[in-house]
């Protein structure tokens, strides 16, 4: 199922088996329209207001639903009544309360309901919770959760901890913020025997990356996904400031593919103080994105030797769209001998062909439509190698030909490569990959295709 929308619950109880309440909340959300995505562990709070009380457990949960915000609100009401919710006193003790706090980004008003929660922002124990879910989340007016409950008085904070118990949804997303506790989590996998699946990625999540997950959720016992954005594999004068981030979304998508863990990384526990390491494969990174990135493959290397290292996978996924990549990382493993099998995921499309990428939204209309002759050539390139042509020098003129037909593309490389050594071909025998990378004004593109047999 893929709903439409993304919305976030607060759920609270203080009556009754307190989180037997929210179980039964979590197990029967499904058959009123809403799935959930991601589950918060459970915190035991002071009532906040209202009458003399004892204490809430309370939740958040990330769920998708098709329904609208009433309908979501009815259906919320429903299921309260169902686990036994009395009308009690205002604001007194009740068996389930769910509570609709973001739905998309929509602010709404209506006289029994406004979204977003009119006072999520001032109560710890509706934004502790939340903030375990997505640490970045952004509110529809543009402000941050953590910046909400950082403000709220110590007090109110310090009547919310976390219960030991934990309620799960349909999937037990959680988000890793730091290196020790993703090394401790590897070190128990590995000794359990655990065949466990790492996804690297740097975020902002596309369908592209949700395929590799698909794959790693599908293939192993649990999923393990980085969202870093690697300062060192940026050179100097590329976009490392202003590469797109939405961490809160990532989650989101990567919640609803099966992901177990997000890894979240600061740069600054990745790369302390004194931080030394380099590694240089020669020859596989010297060629195509390696000649006009210097430091990249590097910086690569080495983000991808720690994540490994940390995670201790059974298994890595990566887009054949960094086909230079792919084959770096083969290398880097078969040379260090690293106990991981490097998968390789084909190059998810838009509609009409363009190359799926997180850079993609920095096109301009006008761009975005004369990128579109990126895979054209690449599909004309492979007409001509299906009709026999083994002449490299003519298939990448062809290649240059067509995308000099756009007026805004500027050719960086066009390159046929052997697609283990990256080293160009003059006559392509085996598997070899045409590659290539153009920008379009500030904005630099990469496309691949392979051809030949795969070996
Ligand atoms: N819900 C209320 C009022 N007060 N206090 C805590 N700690 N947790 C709640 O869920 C809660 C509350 C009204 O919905
Ligand atoms: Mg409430
Ligand atoms: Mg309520």
């Amino acid at each position: 199922m893929a709903f439409s929308h993304r919305v976030y619950l607060g759920l609270g109880s203080n009556l009754g088996d307190r989180a037997a309440n929210l179980r039964y909340a979590v197990r029967r959300l499904p058959e009123f329209g809403v799935e959930v995505l991601a589950a918060s562990p459970l915190y035991q709070t002071a009532p906040w207001g209202g009458v003399a009380q004892p204490d809430f457990l309370n939740q958040a949960l990330l769920a998708a639903t098709d329904l609208a915000p009433a309908e979501l609100l009815a259906a919320v009401k429903r299921l309260e009544e169902a686990a036994g919710r009395l009308p009690t006193v205002f604001w007194g003790p009740r068996v389930l309360d769910i509570d609709i706090l973001l739905y998309d980004e929509l602010t709404f008003q209506s006289e029994r309901l406004t979204i977003p929660h009119r006072e999520m922002k001032n109560r710890a124990f509706v934004l502790a919770p939340l903030l375990d879910l997505s640490p970045e989340l952004a509110l529809p007016d543009g402000e941050r959760a953590a910046a909400c409950y950082a403000r709220l008085p110590e007090a109110e904070k310090a009547g919310v901890r976390l219960y030991v118990e934990r309620i799960g949804g349909k999937t037990h997303m959680e988000v890793i913020k730091t290196v020790a506790e993703m090394q401790e989590l590897g070190r128990r996998w590995r000794a359990e025997g655990k065949k466990v699946g790492l996804v690297p990625t740097m975020g902002y999540l596309h369908e592209g990356h949700l395929a590799l997950a698909k794959r790693s959720v599908a293939e192993n016992d649990l999923t393990v996904m980085s969202v870093f954005v690697n300062p060192i594999q940026f050179g100097a004068n590329e976009d490392l400031a202003t590469y797109p981030r939405d961490l809160a979304g990532d989650v989101a998508k990567a919640a609803s593919v099966g992901v177990d863990y997000v890894f979240a990384p600061e740069p600054a526990d990745m790369y302390p103080e004194g931080f030394a390491a380099s590694i240089n494969l020669t020859g596989v990174t010297e060629t195509l994105c390696g000649a006009s990135r210097p430091g990249h493959f590097q910086g690569v290397c080495v983000v991808i030797t720690k994540l490994f290292n940390l995670v201790q996978p059974t298994n890595a996924y990566f887009g054949q769209k960094d086909g230079q990549q792919l084959a770096v990382l083969k290398k880097l493993a078969r040379d260090f001998n690293m106990p991981v099998k490097i998968n390789g995921v084909p190059i998810v499309r838009e509609a009409d062909g363009l190359a799926k990428s997180s850079r993609n939204v920095y096109l301009d209309e006008e761009c975005r439509k004369q990128a579109l002759v990126l895979n054209q050539s690449l599909q004309a390139a492979k007409k001509l190698y299906d009709a026999g042509e083994r002449d490299a020098e003519v298939i990448k003129a062809a290649v240059r030909a067509h995308i000099q037909t756009a007026s805004l593309a500027d050719i960086e490389y066009v390159e046929i490569v052997d697609a283990l050594t990256m080293q160009p071909v003059s006559r392509p025998e085996g598997q070899v990959m045409l590659a290539l990378a153009v920008r379009f004004k500030t904005t630099r593109l990469i496309d691949n295709i392979l051809l030949g047999p795969d070996e």
